[in-house]
């Protein structure tokens, strides 16, 4: 067995690697780092810098994943990875810690000189959150072998498509298909990362295994009316298609509060092109983000949604396009990579509580790959998504060194 590993220590190291990784934004007020940025590439060489010094050798595909590799005793490999992009204005855990625990657990190893049965590779994924393209999860898709090129074609909001994207990162999108890892070579993929919820924190546990990855919905909603003067257009004479918006916006709010807990239904994006205090908006989009443990409950909340809001277009004679940009089914972690999660959880004192995840991550694009398992960090108040974002270095150091324990002890 390896030399214990010094808890302490590993979340000083993980803590100050978060705030360095954390320091590399777009803006100077607020995290933000976008797929295949220069903040991306800036994110990408440190960690590259920090695989290099546990003596991972450093590769990156064409979409810019960082991929560390530790050989093994044979050519089966663990991936250990999750993703170094943020959402505008996010926290610095969510995504980098699990790089971070990964690089920690390979170091931990090369420093007590020890062989494995299989190779490690550390993974870190660039488009985790599609805060950039109308897409997300598109590295982890690659690597599984699963990434369409229609999603090329997809453009930023300065058009930018994301084929020129990859180009003007200094890569090919025509070796997209090498980023994929071959049949056999990927054994199971793992992920640490922040439960980005208030559960832990109130079970009082610093880590839990996660059983299962939501299901996501997404439906762009898309209201036509008649653009009018503010002051001078009659109550019963408008066409306001903004106000068909908010009856949306609160209609998905009340059908998710009535599924108690079953469902969760967001909308956190609203555009209105010509939008000014004085005119009645003619033209409104909004993005629906409707998420269910339950494939089944979200699918007869989509189709009940989508009924609805034809019924709100009708009554206020708006026109309507409502568009399905995702359908994604609730993903299951692998129940022996879990059992292994729980008993390296008890090993550094823990009691493995089983949480679903209702956030979304790579996890489930690996899973069309290999069998997952995930495991869960406390964070504060289940905070995320937001700068005030915050997980302790001692539950960081117990989550790396229940990884190291996981390693050590699964059998792949
Ligand atoms: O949306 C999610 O759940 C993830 O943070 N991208
Ligand atoms: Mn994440
Ligand atoms: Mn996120």
């Amino acid at each position: 067995m390896s030399n214990a590993p010094d808890v302490k220590l590993l979340g000083e190291r993980a803590d100050t690697m978060i705030r360095t990784l954390g320091s590399i934004s777009a803006e100077p007020n607020r995290l933000f780092r976008a797929f295949l940025t220069p903040e991306h590439r800036k994110a990408a060489d440190l960690v590259a810098k920090w695989m290099r010094a546990a003596k991972l050798d450093v590769s990156e595909d064409a979409l810019g994943t960082v991929r560390g590799h530790w050989a093994g005793e044979s050519k089966k490999r663990l991936l250990i990875g999750s993703h170094i992009d943020t959402v505008i204005d996010g926290g610095m855990f969510d995504g980098p810690f699990g790089v971070i625990a990964g690089i920690l657990a390979v170091d931990h190893f090369t420093q007590a000189g020890r062989k494995l049965p299989f190779g490690i590779d550390v993974l870190a994924f660039g488009d985790e959150e599609g805060s950039r393209f109308p897409t997300t999860l598109t590295s982890s898709m690659a690597c599984a072998g699963t990434f369409d090129n229609a999603r090329l074609d997809m453009a930023d909001k300065e058009g930018v498509t994301l084929r020129d994207a990859i180009v003007a990162y200094g890569k090919d999108p025509a070796a997209l298909a090498e980023a994929a890892y071959k049949r056999g070579e990927a054994a199971a993929y793992v992920e640490v990362h922040i439960e980005q919820g208030p559960v832990l924190e109130y079970k009082k546990q610093p880590l839990g295994v996660v059983t299962s990855i939501a299901g996501q919905s997404y439906l762009n909603v898309e209201f036509l009316g008649e653009a009018g003067h503010a002051g001078t257009v009659p109550m019963m004479l408008r066409r306001d298609a903004l106000a068909g918006g908010a009856e949306v916006i609160l209609l998905a709010e009340k059908m998710a509060r009535d599924t108690k807990g079953d469902v969760v239904a967001t909308v956190g994006q609203l555009r209105i092109p010509s939008a000014a205090s004085n005119v009645i908006a003619g033209n409104v989009a909004l993005v629906v983000d409707i998420r269910s443990g339950s494939n089944a409950a979200r699918q007869q909340f989509v189709d009940t949604f989508k009924t609805e809001i034809r019924a709100i277009a009708k009554r206020r004679e708006l026109g309507l396009t409502i568009t399905q940009t995702r359908d994604v089914a609730t993903t299951p972690c692998d129940q022996s990579l879990q059992d292994g999660i729980a008993a390296a959880i008890r090993s550094v004192g823990g009691e493995p509580l089983e949480l679903s995840s209702g956030a979304g991550h790579d996890g489930t694009a690996m899973a069309k790959l290999c069998p997952i398992a995930m495991m869960f960090v406390r964070c504060r108040g289940g905070i995320s998504h937001n700068p005030a974002e915050y997980t302790s270095p001692s539950d960081m150091g117990l989550a790396v060194a229940a990884l190291i324990r996981f390693i050590e002890t699964v059998k792949l």
